[in-house]
């Protein structure tokens, strides 16, 4: 990953896509634009809450980012996110904006899959009434290893016969049919080390290419489960289900997307307090010691916040949209890394005292002369520090709280 991560949100109509998309781009005060806003109107930044170096040296006072925010040590880096909407079943075959979507899919590197848990839509995302939401999550996986799974089969013949001619790897063979879905022949190889295949490649039958192709879908497209709606009363049958079905609890998270953006909305009109990721909304009448100056609200707002917590916070532990991106970011194993001119205060300047500026996400096992390219570009850089003033080597890797904390050394 040369660039900065992008996470994909994918699901049937009406899952809540564009609304989870809403609230994670909403969640803090930004400042300053970041550089990857674009004409798409899919396309946003979100915000990935991560524990901020700052707090280590106990700097958190001078903690001032270029871009995005940090408050008492948690800081919020921007991500880009992607709103795959148009697919639908079928779409492999073009239904839908099915190639749209296919083609969207290609540059994210971990998906969301958002699926509705109310049971009131339907497999096209129609509504309906006690719906089992458990096909919608065997049926994304389906989806684009039948479309992946399509291209490669039509020109198998042709593949095959390359392959033996060329004398290539099965490596090489495949990278060259998979570039196309921003894949590197690392994840190729991965790919084919999990499921230890042995077999020569022009020896392959379909079932072996379907393995191959399942393979590669988990490898190339890391997917969280956002199981959404979780406010709507009928949601605990689909919720157990899928629960039970999938034993990979950590890859499964519950939001309710709409209670996100309805908080959101009360915070910045002054109505209530809000930790984000938090378990409940502090009112008016729960702020004793007037300690957040709160408005009053009427009553049918304050109706509307009583069933917020009937429906989300008595029941759940919060609306989980954070956690959802924070989990995307972990099967990603993205890291943090602060880049500073000095390297002792970690500042930028002598002139001003703000610590920690600016910070990328990498993924874990990143060399630190990965790290420098894909922040300094071809600026010559002469060495690298880490903290301390100690040299780094360039082939060193990026880990958590290890060579996270750099300074570029300009020159020959
Ligand atoms: N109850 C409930 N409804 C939701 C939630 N998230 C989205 N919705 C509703 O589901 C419908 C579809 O949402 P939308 O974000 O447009 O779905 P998309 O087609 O996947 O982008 C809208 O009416 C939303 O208000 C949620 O967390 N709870
Ligand atoms: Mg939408």
């Amino acid at each position: 990953m040369g660039r900065d991560p992008l996470i994909g949100l994918v699901g049937k109509p009406s899952s809540g896509k564009s609304t989870m998309l809403n609230s994670l781009t909403d969640a803090t005060a930004k400042t300053g634009a970041f550089p990857f806003t674009t004409i798409d109107p899919n396309k946003a930044t979100g915000y990935l809450q991560i524990d901020c170096a700052c707090a280590r040296f106990s700097k958190q006072e001078l903690c001032r980012p270029n871009y995005g925010s940090c408050k008492a040590g948690k800081r919020y880096v921007p991500v880009m996110l992607l709103d795959v909407a148009g697919l639908v079943p079928g779409a492999h075959e073009g239904r839908g904006l099915g190639n749209k979507f296919l083609d969207d899919l290609r540059h994210a590197d971990a998906l969301i899959h958002v699926v509705d848990v109310s049971g009131s839509t339907d497999a096209e995302g129609k509504a309906t009434a006690g719906y089992d939401s458990l096909h919608d999550v065997e049926w994304l996986r389906g989806e684009i290893m039948r479309w992946i799974e399509g291209n490669l089969k039509i020109k198998w013949g042709s593949i095959k016969r390359r392959h033996v001619s060329t004398k290539s790897t099965a490596v090489d063979t495949l990278q060259n049919q998979f570039s196309g879905y921003g894949s590197t022949a690392t994840v190729v190889q991965r790919c084919l080390d999990r499921i230890k295949l042995t077999e020569p490649l022009e020896n392959w039958n379909n079932a072996t290419i379907e393995r191959v192709v399942g393979s590669f879908v988990d490898v190339k497209f890391p997917t969280i489960l956002a199981l959404n709606k979780i406010d709507h009363p009928d949601s605990d049958r689909c919720i157990y289900r899928i629960n039970h079905t999938y034993p990979f609890k950590d890859q499964i998270v519950l939001t309710s997307a709409i209670s996100e953006v309805f908080i959101r909305k009360l915070v910045k009109q002054g109505f209530v307090h809000y930790e984000d990721g938090g378990s409940d909304v502090i009112t008016r009448e729960d702020d004793e010691r007037e300690l957040y100056n709160l408005k009053q609200m009427d009553e049918r707002l304050s109706a509307k916040v009583e069933n917020l917590r009937d429906s989300l916070f008595y029941r759940w532990p919060g609306t989980g949209v954070i956690k959802a991106l924070q989990a995307a970011a972990k099967t990603l194993q993205l890291i943090p890394v602060f880049s500073v001119r000095n390297i002792h205060n970690f500042t930028n300047s002598n002139t001003d005292d703000a610590v920690f500026k600016d910070c990328v996400l990498v993924k874990r096992g990143t060399q630190v002369g990965d790290v420098v390219r894909r922040i300094m570009g071809d600026i010559p850089i002469a060495f690298v520090e880490g903290l301390g003033g100690i040299r780094v080597a360039k082939a060193d890797v990026v880990s958590e709280g290890k060579n996270d904390i750099l300074c570029f050394k300009i020159g020959h």
